[in-house]
């Protein structure tokens, strides 16, 4: 993506697509791996049509991607071994064995992070004994990899940093306590920075593959894809729910300081942190996962779906007839979703969703009660009440999810950017090389007046609106 950013006169924000390339994981001897150079040379291709589209290098670069994986580096700066995807299976058991150690509410109030099977805390202590981690010097979360590759520079930037459940979210620095209780060595990752630190240059063979001309400087971003989109959230004061929809759907509210209660933990709350001294307050739901799962199994079965026809199919199907806890775990790995969702209908008790319809719209249902949960749930642990639903991400253009989840929250949603990690992205890197000026509500001021987002009310209708209630309480999950 380029960004170009200014708040001179009206003011200016706008992307440009100019290459997209796929992610593909790759199971390798069982284990489930990024294929992170080919990620790598999706970077480098992107920064060589960046230069070509603009016809000069871009003013700075920034580099944002998904939380808790990580690669291993060896004294020399080599990588050691493919980095594992946070879907592989090796951390099964890794939580109750730290909890035994240290006590969940221990640890929960020591790192405020939901209980998540793959938290970089749990791939740690899974790959313990490793020969990997043994001959490791560096531990390089992913964006910080990449732009370790790009500067020949190593940071750990902050706002990823706090998905490790290594950081106390109120120092805002590692938590010692935990990492020595647990046996991890702190000296493994470089030193923090935070959005917005300067974090090298592109080097010379980055700017000889890629055909810029440098020197090209790379700021550090919030380098959590959600930390970057949250910052791109176009809301005016702090009365505002978001979900930042894609893969997962990260619902929750932006708070000044964190929820670090047993209340809040027993809800499985996390506190990760955001740009500019933020707490993302939230919790991480299954997500489109659901949905994109079920495409691919479709696929595989020589039955390919366009997402399009089965959206507009799905909107017809009646709502609320079948639904799932969208975050039963039974949904992380990969694998055959529609088979598990109409598992996990029956056992709720309610009638299987059979045809790709169907399911789309108990996907669909399901995620809109799960944001509603995580809404309420997020206002009452922290006293914050809110008047308006944010969806930004991918789903934000997935009309019938933001018209369900207006409807199961009982809330206006507000639908947009799509592009929100990017924009985040772009924004905080233009404040650091002086295009924008202000805080975080100046920069979601040039989000408002530079982009459109659609407004969705929920519905009036009495019986629905029971209807929504009453699936709310009948799927409460159990505390953890
Ligand atoms: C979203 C995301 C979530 C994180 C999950 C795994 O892309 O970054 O915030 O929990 O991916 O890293």
């Amino acid at each position: 993506m380029v960004g170009h950013v200014s708040d001179r006169g009206a003011g200016t924000l706008r992307l440009d697509e100019v290459h997209r390339f796929p992610n593909r994981p790759v199971r390798i001897a069982g284990t489930l791996h990024w294929d992170i150079l080919s990620l790598y040379g999706g970077v480098l291709d992107g920064l060589r049509a960046a230069g070509a589209a603009a016809g000069r290098a871009p003013a700075s670069v920034g580099v944002d991607t998904w939380a808790v994986d990580y690669g291993l580096l060896d004294a020399s700066g080599a990588l050691l071994g493919n980095p594992v995807h946070y879907r592989d299976a090796r951390t099964e058991g890794e939580g109750e064995r730290a909890g035994a150690v240290l006590g969940p509410a221990a640890l929960y109030a020591a790192t405020g992070l939901q209980y998540l099977p793959f938290n970089t805390l749990y791939q740690l202590t899974a790959a313990r004994g490793s020969a990997a981690l043994d001959a490791a010097h560096r531990l390089l979360l992913i964006p910080d990899l990449i732009s370790y590759w790009l500067t020949g520079e190593a940071g750990t930037e902050l706002t990823n940093a706090s998905t490790t459940q290594l950081i106390d979210p109120r120092a805002r620095d590692w938590s010692p306590s935990v990492a020595d209780a647990l046996g991890i060595d702190l000296g493994l990752f470089a030193p923090l920075r935070g959005p917005g630190d300067p974090a090298g240059v592109l080097l010379p063979d980055v700017l000889a593959e890629t055909g810029l001309t440098g020197p090209v400087p790379v700021t550090a971003v919030g380098s959590h894809d959600t930390a970057s989109a949250v910052a791109a959230v176009p809301a005016s004061g702090n009365r505002f729910a978001y979900v930042a929809t894609g893969t997962w759907s990260l619902a929750g509210l932006e708070l000044d300081a964190p929820v670090l209660t047993e209340e809040s933990r027993r809800a499985n709350f996390t506190n990760e942190l955001g740009v500019d001294g933020t707490v993302r307050y939230l919790r991480n739901i299954m997500g489109l996962w659901l949905l994109q799962e079920c495409l691919r199994t479709w696929e595989a079965e020589g039955a390919p779906r366009s997402l399009d026809r089965l959206l507009a199919e799905a909107t017809e199907v009646p709502g609320l007839r079948s639904y799932v806890d969208a975050d039963d775990p039974a949904f992380l790995p990969p694998g055959d979703m529609p088979r598990r969702i109409a598992d996990a209908a029956r056992r709720s008790g309610g009638k299987a969703p059979e045809s790709p319809a169907e399911i789309t719209r108990c996907v669909l249902d399901s995620l809109a009660l799960a944001h509603r949960r995580a809404i309420e749930d997020a206002q009452r642990l922290s006293g914050r009440a809110v008047d308006t639903v944010h969806i930004v991400g991918g789903g934000a253009h997935n009309e019938l999810l933001c018209q369900l989840t207006a409807d199961a929250c009982g809330l206006p949603v507000v639908a947009g950017p799509a592009e929100a990690a990017a924009l985040g992205n772009v924004l905080v890197q233009a404040r650091a090389a002086g295009a924008v000026r202000g805080d975080l509500s100046d920069l979601r001021a040039l989000l408002r007046a530079t982009t459109e987002p659609r407004r969705y009310e929920p519905t009036r209708d009495r019986d629905a609106r029971r209807a929504w209630d009453r699936a709310a309480a009948h799927g409460e999950r159990a505390p953890i």
